[in-house]
Order: C-alpha cells, then sequence, then structure tokens
C-alpha cells in the first residue's frame, strides 16, 4: 500500500478541472513546499474562469505535460482507458483518483477516526445521507462527500475534526483507488449501468468491489451475490454482516410480509415507522443500520435517526396531487434497476393505474430486463429522449413523445383520480437535460403547468 511519501519531489499532473479535479489542484498546491512537487492540469474541455497558479492546457490532454509528469491524478470523468492515460500507465507513471490521494493523507493524518465507505448501483446518496442522521444522531460529528457532490479532499480541510468520515463512491472513483482502508465498506447492489465506459458488467463490478480491498468490516447484499466479497477475503478473516429482503435467522432481514425490519430473527423496526417507501428502501436501512452497528452506534439512535428520515429529493418523490393523481419525481433513476425497483416498490402502493416517464441515455444498458415489468406492472408508458425507440420495443403500446412536457401533459390525459405518474427514467438525462436535477424540476414544473 502506499503512503504519502509517494508524491514526494513528484512532477503530478491534474487531468479533469471540473470540482474534482480543482480540489485536487487545491489540496496539492497547500502542500507542494512540504513534499516538493511540479505541478500542472489539464482539461479537454474549453472551461472558463480557471485561474490557477500552476501551468494548465485547456481543450486537450497536453502530450508534453503528461510525459514530463510522474504521477496523473485523473478526475473521475476521464477513462482510465483514454489512450493518451493508458499510455503514461504502460510507461510507468503512476495513475491515481482524488479518492486514493484522500486515503493517502487520511490514513496518516487521522489513523483513529472512523471511515465508511459506500458504493452500489442504486441508493448510495440514500445510505450516506441516513448515516449521516444516524452519526449525528449518536453524538458525533459526520463529514459526508465524495459521488455526492462534496469531494472528498475539501473534507479533510473543512471537516478536520469529524469523527466519522462517510464517502459516497462510484466504479469511476473506485478504479484509480488502491490504499483505501474503510473501518466499514458497503457494496448496496450491482446492476447494469455505466456499460459506455466499461467492457461488459465483470468489468464494472470489478472496479465496485474494489472498495472491500484492506476494509476491516464488510456489509453485503445476500440478495445480490455480485456484491458478495470474494472468497479470498472471507478466508482472510474479515467480518461480514449480511442484509436481505428475505426472512432471515442471522443478518439483516425483513419479516416474510415485509412488514418489518429484522436482526438475527427478531423485529428490529415496523416499515409503518419508516417514511421511505419500498422494498428496496428498506434494504437501504438495513445497510445503513448494519454499518452504524459496526461502529458501535446504539439501536436506539439508530431508530430514531430512521424515523425521522424522510429520503433525498428526486427519488421517488411525491410532488403534487393534482388531480386526485400522485405525481412521483424519480429522476434520480438514471438506469434500469432503479426503475425497477421504484416500479415494483411503489405498486402495492397505488389504488389505480400507474403511469410510466421514461427514457434519455440508456448509456448502452440491457434494457431487457425492463420488459416483463413494463408488461405486467405499468399501464401506460410514455417514452421520451435519445433511446425512446429501444424501450418501445419492450412494450408494444408504449406511446412516443417529443419531450417529457409532451409525457407530462399526455399523461394527465390518461390518468384519474387514485391513478400514480411516475418519472422514473431508466436512463440519465444528458441528451435533453443539464443534469438529474434539471429533469425532475422539469417534471415539477411542467405538472404546475397542468391547467
Ligand atoms: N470531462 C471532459 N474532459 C475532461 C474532464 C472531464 O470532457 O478533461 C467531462 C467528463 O466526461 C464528464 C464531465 O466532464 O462528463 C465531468 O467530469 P469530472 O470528472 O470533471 O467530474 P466532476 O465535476 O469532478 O464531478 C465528479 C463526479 N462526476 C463524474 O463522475 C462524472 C460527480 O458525480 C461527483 O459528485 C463529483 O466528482 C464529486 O466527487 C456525478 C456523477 O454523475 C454526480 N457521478 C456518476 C454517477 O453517480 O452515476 C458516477
Ligand atoms: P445513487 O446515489 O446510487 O444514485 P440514490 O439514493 O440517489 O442512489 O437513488 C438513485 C435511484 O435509485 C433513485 O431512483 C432511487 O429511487 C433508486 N434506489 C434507491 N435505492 C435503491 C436500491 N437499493 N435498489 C434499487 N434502486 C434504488
Amino acid at each position: 500500500m502506499r503512503s504519502v511519501s509517494c508524491l514526494k519531489n513528484k512532477n503530478i499532473a491534474v487531468i479533469g478541472l471540473g470540482i474534482t479535479g480543482l480540489s485536487c489542484v487545491r489540496f496539492l498546491l497547500q502542500h507542494q513546499k512540504s513534499l516538493g512537487l511540479t505541478l500542472s492540469a489539464m482539461d479537454t474541455r474549453v472551461l472558463e474562469s480557471i485561474d490557477l497558479p500552476i501551468p494548465v492546457t485547456l481543450g486537450k490532454l497536453d502530450e508534453a505535460m503528461l510525459q514530463q509528469a510522474d504521477v496523473l491524478v485523473v478526475s473521475p470523468g476521464i477513462a482510465l482507458s483514454t489512450p493518451a492515460i493508458a499510455k503514461a500507465s504502460q510507461d510507468g507513471k503512476i495513475l491515481m483518483g482524488d479518492i486514493e490521494l484522500f486515503a493517502l493523507f487520511f490514513n496518516e493524518w487521522m489513523p483513529n477516526k472512523s471511515l465508511l465507505a459506500v458504493t452500489g448501483s442504486n441508493g448510495k446518496s440514500t445510505v450516506v445521507s441516513l448515516l449521516q442522521e444516524i452519526v449525528s444522531q449518536a453524538g458525533l460529528k459526520p463529514a459526508l462527500g465524495g459521488n455526492i457532490g462534496t469531494p472528498a479532499l475539501q473534507l479533510l480541510e473543512t471537516h478536520a475534526d469529524a469523527d466519522v468520515f462517510i464517502l459516497e463512491l462510484s466504479s469511476f472513483q473506485l478504479e484509480s483507488t488502491d490504499s483505501l482502508q474503510a473501518d466499514v465498506a458497503c457494496i448496496l447492489n450491482i446492476t447494469d449501468d455505466h456499460m459506455d465506459r466499461y467492457s461488459d458488467f465483470d468489468d464494472y463490478a470489478a472496479a465496485k468491489l474494489r472498495i472491500y480491498d484492506n476494509a476491516k468490516q464488510v456489509v453485503c447484499n445476500l440478495d445480490d451475490i455480485h456484491t458478495l466479497p470474494s472468497p479470498d477475503l472471507i478466508v482472510s478473516g474479515i467480518s461480514v454482516q449480511y442484509f436481505s429482503a428475505e426472512n432471515k435467522e442471522g443478518g439483516w432481514g425483513l419479516t416474510e410480509d415485509k412488514s418489518a425490519i429484522t436482526y438475527n430473527g427478531e423485529r428490529f423496526l415496523p416499515a409503518s415507522e419508516i417514511k421511505l417507501a419500498g422494498v428496496h428502501n428498506l434494504m437501504n436501512i438495513q445497510a445503513a443500520a448494519a454499518m452504524a452497528k459496526s461502529l458501535g452506534i446504539r439501536d436506539a439512535d439508530i431508530i430514531q435517526a430512521v424515523t425521522q428520515f424522510a429520503g433525498l429529493p428526486h427519488r421517488c418523490q411525491k410532488v403534487s396531487n393534482k388531480y386526485g393523481v400522485d405525481w412521483i419525481n424519480d429522476s434520480k433513476a438514471t438506469n434500469v434497476g432503479a426503475t425497477l425497483a421504484a416500479v415494483h416498490g411503489l405498486r402495492p402502493t397505488i389504488l389505480g393505474q400507474l403511469i410510466l416517464l421514461a427514457g434519455g441515455d440508456s448509456k448502452q444498458a440491457d434494457l431487457s430486463p425492463l420488459r416483463e415489468t413494463f408488461e405486467q406492472q405499468v399501464d401506460h408508458l410514455f417514452l421520451y429522449g435519445k433511446d425512446a425507440l429501444l424501450l418501445k420495443q419492450l412494450k408494444a403500446d408504449a406511446k412516443l413523445v417529443a419531450d417529457l412536457p409532451t409525457a407530462v401533459a399526455e399523461a394527465a390525459k390518461v390518468a384519474n383520480e387514485g391513478d400514480a405518474v411516475l418519472l422514473s427514467p431508466a436512463c440519465a438525462s444528458l441528451d435533453m437535460f443539464r443534469n438529474y436535477e434539471h429533469r425532475g424540476q422539469c417534471f415539477i414544473d411542467s405538472v404546475e403547468a397542468l391547467s
């Protein structure tokens, strides 16, 4: 495993100047003198208002800078397989991301603080946000960052006094991380996502599984074989806790009728006291509870925080009851797994028809797992965006529309009191929107605009 000294007197090129790259530059600048660093940065985009006291190239990857560098700090939005970066790696240069930098300094500066790390295709933000609440409820100071938005390195400055660091990690961040030593590492689930960045599902899953390397304890999903640690890790004696949607004697489970969370076969918390809907959210709560318990947090604090937690915006959130119809914004459903969870989780709670709005950029995912659910659980399906035609192949009577506002207007025509209209796109938003928040807001505005 590396230590901070691996950076000493090195020439470091930061690749990408989004919020991650900028956090890396700022952090490295602070240690430039003490570590004797030579720094440069680049981004293939032509970004405005970049004003840094180091050489910067915009609009391309700078071959000369890459050649001079000993270490490349690569942003998550850039594939390590990008030819110039792959070549640098072959030439023996060290490749790392911001989470590796975080780990190097965290391991050295904060050996007595706790580190919780969460990944998964879906549910990460929900789980880390709930963990933040649980840690606070227990009277400890949390620091939350990573893929959820605040770059991890920033936490080392703004939250140096925190007791528990909570990181949401994407596969992009994990693939460039080697030295993370989480006190508890969790993979919530692994389903198809980002297939435009990985050669296949196994490649994507392998990136996620790196979160378990060097972890002290592991929390994984017994119902999802892809999340289980390798036999080698289990033989090494690592402590493993399981959660599941089934009725289990040991570990975290649910009662047969899914009306309560259980722990070691005993009722832990009834679903009726939980504000989040759907079995997938009960599993998210199990995962957060398992991680918190591993830190020694009391059940009473976990239960108090869980019962107060109302979830995050754009995740299966009821935003209106116009015409007696539930309008539900699940814009954060950017992949197939999230949409399946939303439809299956919400369907039992809907009295009338379920009207689904979906579409966007499917990121080359296998959409076929949606077929049966579209056929059996969805009464009307309105599709828009780049991959609307691909989705249409899964349900013959689905209707193609020009955009999301039109989908909302068409849904309003067929919806009756007691029905639900769910925006759960199964796709990324970037073909038509700035991000998923922009898409969710467009849905909310379109519903409000209905006469
Ligand atoms: N880009 C270029 N050229 C460059 C650098 C980046 O075209 O030289 C593009 C990337 O392809 C990408 C965009 O610019 O489309 C942003 O990339 P970035 O690496 O600069 O991203 P940041 O602004 O630093 O934000 C990143 C995460 N983004 C990605 O992984 C793409 C953010 O997660 C994260 O919140 C932030 O770091 C802080 O840790 C976003 C995300 O979409 C929300 N994550 C994916 C997901 O959740 O599915 C993984
Ligand atoms: P992430 O940070 O991994 O994207 P979020 O908590 O933001 O996860 O939720 C993203 C989407 O996934 C939302 O549409 C949400 O309803 C759905 N979701 C949340 N938890 C799960 C889960 N455990 N399994 C499947 N889908 C989930």
